[in-house]
């Protein structure tokens, strides 16, 4: 009895020592916080991981999870440019990028009501061609812009991905690779209308997360 008993003293009395109170604690604390910020992510980094059974190999599945995301994000249409930057205007014109991210520099465009016409110029600040990365600046009644986008596909790449003589276009820049700069000219009449009109890339898939809200202030 009394080895026994010993044991099981000796037995608890570890066990409390290796679980203690405040230990824990601090553990479920931790554990609480960590996963709440990281939601989406971690699940990419799980699969890509659990599929790549060499160390090696996770870094580098990783990186191809991550390069895939804005395919993946050009189908959410929900997300508005929210935090993008006011375009600084001068002079009735505004000069805006796009780059080999798939991302306007600007989430919105104020054309003064003292101007007559506006002038958008668009640089392309990446490297990618005009058939993988190509951009553009179409402007139209908000509720135009998916219905622009989708018709402007049978244009091709040739022809900017937007509908030739479409009524709907307010206007539309030439579609441009990286490196490349163009621009365009619009009546401020053509946006004091109905609206909210916006500001976006008709390439498919970009003018979902590439766009805007443009409005004369
Ligand atoms: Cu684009």
């Amino acid at each position: 009895m009394n080895p026994k008993l010993t044991t099981l003293s000796l037995t608890c009395a570890l066990a409390l020592a290796a679980c203690g109170g405040d230990g824990a604690d601090q553990q479920d604390t931790t554990a609480a916080t960590t996963p709440a910020p990281a939601t989406a992510p971690a699940t990419d980094t799980t699969n890509a991981n659990a599929g790549s059974v060499p160390g090696d190999g996770m870094g580098t599945d990783a990186g191809m999870a991550t390069s895939q995301d804005p395919a993946a994000t050009a189908g959410a249409d929900a997300a508005p440019a929210s935090n993008k930057p006011e375009a600084t205007v001068t002079n009735c014109a505004t000069t805006i990028q796009g780059d080999d991210a798939m991302q306007f520099s600007v989430g919105s465009i104020t054309v003064p009501s003292s101007c007559s016409e506006f002038t958008i110029t668009l640089e392309h600040t990446g490297q990618l061609p005009v058939a993988a990365m190509g951009h553009n600046v179409v402007v139209s009644q908000a509720s135009d812009r998916a219905g622009i986008a989708t018709d402007g596909m049978a244009a091709g790449v040739d022809g900017g991905y937007v509908p030739q003589g479409d009524a709907r276009v307010i206007a539309a820049t030439e579609l441009i690779g990286g490196g490349q700069t163009t621009s365009v000219t619009f009546p401020v009449s053509a946006l004091q209308g109905g609206g909210p009109y916006e500001f976006f890339c008709s390439f498919p898939g970009h003018w979902a997360v590439m766009r805007g809200s443009i409005q004369v202030g």
